[in-house]
C-alpha cells in the first residue's frame, strides 16, 4: 500500500528551506500532501490562497505532491488523508522545544500517526519566512533564499 505523508506549515511565504524538506519527503514517501495551515500564533503576510498558489507554482515538477489548505486541526487532516506520518523540518536547537510540544500534542490526539523530522541542509539552517520578510521589507536581496516567483510576490507586497 502507498505510504502517505503530510508536510504541514504556514509557508508565509515558502522558502528554499521548506522546498528542500518537501522534496526530500517526496523522495521517501509515495505521496506527500503539503498542508497550508494557519498558525494561530502568527499574523500572516500572505493570504492562505496566495501561500497555496506559490507552493503549487514551485512544486509543479513533482508528480507525487499535492498542495491543499485546511482550516481545522492538523491531525484531523492527516487522518482524513490516511497519512502514516507528519514530516517536519528541524533547523536548530531552538526549533526543538516547539516541535516537541506539537508532536506530543498530536500524539495525544492520534497515537497512530508518527511525526518524522528531517534535518535542514547547512545552507538553509538560518533561513526562515520571518527573516525573508524582514529583508524583503527593507529592499534587501532575497534571491538566494526563495524561488523567483516568491521574490516577485514579496516585491509586490512591499513596494506597490
Ligand atoms: N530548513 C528546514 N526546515 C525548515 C526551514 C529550513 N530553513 N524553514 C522552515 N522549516 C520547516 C519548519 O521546521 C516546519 O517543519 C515546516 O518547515 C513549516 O514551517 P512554517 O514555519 O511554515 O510552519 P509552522 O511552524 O508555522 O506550522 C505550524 C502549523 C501550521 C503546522 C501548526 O500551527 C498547526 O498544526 N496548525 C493547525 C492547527 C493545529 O492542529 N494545531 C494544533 C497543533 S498541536
Amino acid at each position: 500500500t502507498e505510504k502517505i505523508a503530510v508536510v504541514p506549515g504556514s509557508f508565509d511565504p515558502v522558502t528554499k528551506g521548506h522546498l528542500d524538506i518537501i522534496r526530500r519527503a517526496a523522495d521517501v514517501f509515495d505521496v506527500v500532501f503539503v498542508a497550508v495551515l494557519n498558525n494561530s500564533s502568527k499574523q500572516p503576510l500572505f493570504s492562505i490562497e496566495e501561500r497555496t498558489e506559490l507552493i503549487k507554482e514551485v512544486t509543479k515538477d513533482l508528480p507525487n505532491i499535492h498542495i491543499e489548505t485546511s482550516s481545522g486541526l492538523l491531525i484531523d487532516y492527516a487522518r482524513e488523508k490516511n497519512a502514516k506520518a507528519i514530516v517536519r523540518g528541524l533547523r536548530a536547537v531552538s526549533d526543538f522545544e516547539y516541535e516537541m510540544q506539537i508532536t506530543s500534542m498530536n500524539r495525544v490526539l492520534d497515537e497512530n500517526i508518527e511525526t518524522f523530522f528531517i534535518m535542514t541542509k547547512n545552507q538553509y539552517s538560518f533561513l526562515s519566512s520571518s527573516i525573508v520578510k524582514e529583508v524583503a521589507k527593507y529592499g534587501g536581496n532575497v534571491s538566494e533564499l526563495v524561488p523567483a516567483c516568491v521574490e516577485q510576490a514579496l516585491k509586490q507586497k512591499f513596494h506597490n
